[in-house]
């Protein structure tokens, strides 16, 4: 007797192995995204984009791909396009699940997503028109006011606990490192808060942000927000 032949069933591909690609620029918050992948171990490809000429290297227009202008964005290997760090972090985080952002649907999830909405909005978005250089002195200054109240808010947390979610290192650590690593460049003094400062050695010091910083500093461009 001949054996009924299986159903044929579609090779299903898995997402976790597929290739994504980041589109970059050294030094900005797509620091972070890059930190995540490296820190996820997902494999990825880094595409180098120029911001002050919306250029990759090979002069493709940036724009016609991403009609926002800006970085990070990153592509999956279907072609799908996604922007906004705070989505793209949480996206590359649930591909590796239990390692960089707790379940979703959980209460502790939101609290990731609380912590990336703080720092798009109170942290990265206080400080990118300390980049510009038409930003009037006296702007330059009430930001870096503001600033500090948000360190203000941050060092005791960082004092008591290794990363922002407690024990683990997340997503939202990924993008604190990335956009307080700024500092020194824009003359934001951390010292006044010491425990923010440890932090930020704590963090650098991981294998996967060493390997980011070190992907990123292999070329030269500025960075910019
Ligand atoms: N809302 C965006 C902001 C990204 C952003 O500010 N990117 C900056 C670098 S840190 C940039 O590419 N600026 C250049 C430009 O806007 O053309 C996000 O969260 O991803």
């Amino acid at each position: 007797m001949i054996a009924p032949k299986p159903p044929r069933v579609a090779p299903k591909s898995s997402p976790k192995e597929s290739l994504v690609k980041l589109y970059y620029s050294p030094g900005a918050c797509s620091y972070a995204p890059h930190i995540a992948l490296y820190e996820a171990g997902l494999p990825f490809e880094a595409v180098k984009v120029d911001l002050r000429t919306h250029k990759l290297a090979d002069g493709t227009d940036y724009y016609s791909i991403n009609p926002k202008g800006y970085v990070p964005l990153l592509e999956l290997d279907d072609g799908t396009r996604l922007s906004e760090l705070a989505v793209i972090v949480q996206y590359i985080a649930d591909r590796k699940p239990g390692t960089l952002a707790p379940a979703f649907g959980s209460m502790e999830r939101y609290r990731l997503m609380e912590w990336l909405n703080f720092i798009s909005s109170e942290l990265h978005k206080q400080f990118s028109p300390l980049w510009y250089p038409d930003t009037p002195e006296v702007t330059k200054e009430a930001q870096k006011k503001r600033l500090a109240k948000r360190f203000d808010y941050l060092n005791p947390i960082v004092a008591k606990q290794p990363f922002l979610m407690g024990q683990n290192f997340t997503v939202a650590d990924a993008y604190m490192h990335a956009i307080l690593n700024w500092s020194p460049q824009l003359k934001v003094d951390l010292s006044p808060w010491p425990a923010l400062v440890q932090y930020q050695q704590r963090v650098a010091a991981r294998p996967g942000v060493t390997k980011a910083h070190n992907a990123e500093h292999t070329s030269k461009a500025a960075a910019t927000a």
